[in-house]
């Protein structure tokens, strides 16, 4: 996968980057960031590239001509049909679902804005664009978003987490929330780790774990369980949980 990121802090996006799984996806050529600053597109010799909006107001806004040039600059080096994601907080929620779509891509480009936003020209005037927020929070700028859209993309490729099984037990507990976890010492300030996993039985442990996902899935994020078709079994479990709660 070849990521394009249009940013005019490559710096700041590049040493977050770097290091841990992405740094060794980049290293084993398992993806490949390239860095492309608007600021180089600049028509002037000031190398602005903001300018007051119009209508008025805070703030200042990404000029459409050398945001554009920089995009198309991008699409010249990517396939035909590569999406533009700009990341915004007016773009549509980004989710698991999408990183999946996104992990089997040959290449993405990811715009990143800052101060009030951009030429909304820019977004009209390219192909296969879409927006695509992180969440209901405001952040100082997109280069922190496209980090960590890069990394939630990065290790759903074949090869990025190395033999691990991490990826393996996703698909287990899918769309759900994780159960709970425990380690060593068995007994913790009068808290004992729940009997049933030092049982040693493993088929009552993993009817424990998924009994756990679903009944915090329910507390926690209710919308997840829209999303998704409960089974017969998984249905069972969560009454279980919950009537265990109120006994
Ligand atoms: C007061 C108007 N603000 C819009 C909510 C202005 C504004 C805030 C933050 C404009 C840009 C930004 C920078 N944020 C992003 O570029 C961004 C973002 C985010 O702030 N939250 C969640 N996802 C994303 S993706 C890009």
């Amino acid at each position: 996968m070849k990521f394009k990121v249009l940013t005019l802090f490559p710096e700041n996006l590049k040493s977050s980057l770097d290091y841990g799984v992405i740094g060794r996806a980049q290293k084993q050529n398992i993806i490949d960031i390239e860095y492309i600053n608007p600021r180089d597109y600049s028509d002037n010799n000031y190398g602005s590239i903001d300018d007051k909006p119009y209508g008025g107001g805070p703030g200042m806004v990404i000029k459409a001509d050398p945001l554009l040039k920089a995009i198309e600059f991008a699409k010249g080096r990517a396939s035909e049909t590569c999406p533009v994601v700009f990341l915004s907080p007016q773009g549509l929620l980004f989710n698991q679902k999408k990183a999946e779509s996104y992990a089997k891509l040959k290449d993405l480009i990811l715009v990143s804005g800052r101060y009030e936003g951009i030429d909304e020209r820019v977004i009209e005037l390219t192909e296969n664009a879409l927006e695509i927020s992180l969440g209901s929070f405001v952040l100082s700028g997109g280069e922190i978003a496209a980090s960590a859209m890069i990394d939630s993309i990065t290790r759903l490729i074949p090869g990025a987490l190395g033999h691990e099984m991490s990826a393996l037990q996703d698909s287990f507990t899918e769309d759900l929330l994780d159960y709970p976890h425990y380690t060593r010492p068995e007994l913790f300030r009068n808290i004992s780790v729940p009997k049933v996993l030092v049982s040693g039985n493993h088929h009552e442990i993993n009817r424990w774990r998924l009994k756990q996902a679903l009944g915090r899935t329910y507390q926690r994020r209710p919308d997840l369980l829209e999303q998704r078709q409960l089974s017969d079994d998984e249905t069972v479990l969560l009454e279980e949980y919950l009537e265990e709660l109120s006994s």
